[in-house]
């Protein structure tokens, strides 16, 4: 290896890997990717950061990067060159309004494929005993890996009820979300190359982890759909996934093919993101300033798409909400009637105009409350 690498610890297999890689390959950075066996985890991850959770990247200069939005947002600082971050305002917001949406709510729906249906489960425990044990020599480790598979894979079946995707009517509604998302977004992909006009931008780094990761990869119905009826869809995730091929010459538009998607998703998410913002409302001006968050702001009852859904909301869920609000108001007058025109016909209208009675700010990869 060169010491000029970055270093990506993350897998193929996992959704918020896929944003990373592709940020790292749009802009055309040498980077490795260590994968994330249990050694990995232990002698690197852990280590650096203080938790298991990837993709982490390991800088050249020695900085640990950790959270998808925080290592792309780090890598544009780092290597403005072949831009991913729109400079106008309006596109801006759209971009971060679009990641969120895929890291936090897509995540719902999308994850029935990998964990309801009982053969993608079976093949979803070897995948994870395959990766976690992937390249370690020393035969403990690999039975350490081999059984952590099942751990990590029980452990992840086990919060599927907490979302509601143990109710028959949840699961239905999952696979109809994650359908027409697909579907929409082929729409979308067949009249624009990218999803804010003629390049890549975070708006395809952040839909990128909604389609790698598990649908195009893991063997369920959404992959062979795309294969078989979305090939603009394919053409479009193939190529984010070797990005460093493409060009970043043109402009950067909405066109009337993104307001179905948008819309869509709106109907589907954007109720269960005011709910998160309310029970953020409720706890974390209780909290004290200057400390750590709460990691959970209690359980709401809300709504995915039109079904009854009591999940937990989660406090980091609410950091990403406030990402978006701050990308709302950095918006200039002159294009704020026509983004609210826009947000109103997609449903996030509310979302956006909310104003947080908190602050949350990350530190050292913790969250904590800001003084107002
Ligand atoms: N907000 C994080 C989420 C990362 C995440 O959940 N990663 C998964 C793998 S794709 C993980 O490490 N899960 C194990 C865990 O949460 O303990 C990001 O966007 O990077």
């Amino acid at each position: 290896m060169t010491t000029q690498d970055y270093e990506l610890a993350g897998v193929q297999h996992s959704y918020y890997s896929a944003k990373v890689r592709a940020c790292l390959q749009y802009k055309r950075l040498p980077y490795q990717e260590i994968g994330a066996n249990i050694e990995t985890l232990l002698n690197r991850v852990i280590p650096a950061t203080g938790s298991q959770q990837f993709p982490v990247v390991f800088c050249p200069d020695g900085t640990v990067l950790k959270d998808g939005c925080d290592i792309v947002e780090a890598l544009e600082a780092r290597h403005p060159e072949r831009p991913i971050m729109p400079e106008n305002h309006q596109l801006k917001f759209i971009a971060t309004l679009i990641e969120t949406l895929a890291d936090e709510f897509f995540a719902i729906p999308m994850i029935y494929y990998r964990w309801i249906p009982e053969d993608t489960k079976q093949w979803g425990i070897g995948m994870f005993q395959t990766l976690l044990g992937k390249g370690v020599e020393n035969p403990d480790m690999a039975a350490l890996a081999h059984q952590m598979g099942e751990t990590v894979s029980t452990e992840i079946r086990s919060r599927l009820p907490k979302v509601g995707l143990d109710r028959k009517e949840i699961q239905d509604k999952a696979q109809v979300i994650t359908k027409e998302v697909c579907k929409l977004l082929d729409e979308h992909l067949a009249k624009t190359p990218f999803m804010l006009g003629d390049h890549p931008t975070l708006a395809d780094l952040g839909m990128m982890n909604a389609m790698w990761g598990h649908l195009y990869l893991d063997p369920c119905e959404p992959s062979m759909l795309i294969r078989n009826n979305y090939l603009h869809l394919n053409n479009w995730i193939t190529n984010m996934h070797s990005s460093a091929g493409i060009s970043n010459q043109g402009e950067l538009y909405i066109t009337d093919s993104l307001i179905p998607l948008l819309r869509y998703m709106g109907e589907a998410f954007a109720t269960m993101m005011n709910d998160i913002l309310a029970a953020a409302d409720q706890t974390l001006p209780e909290a004290e300033a200057g400390a750590e968050a709460p990691a959970g702001l209690g359980r709401i009852d809300t709504v995915l798409q039109d079904t009854e859904l009591s999940r937990p909301a989660t406090t980091y869920t609410a950091w990403r909400l406030q990402r978006v609000i701050e990308a709302y108001q950095n918006i200039p007058e002159q294009q704020q009637t026509a983004t609210d025109n826009l947000l109103t016909d997609i449903g996030f209208l509310s979302v956006c105009q909310h104003t947080p009675t908190w602050r949350l700010q990350k530190d050292n990869f913790k969250l904590f409350v800001a003084s107002r």
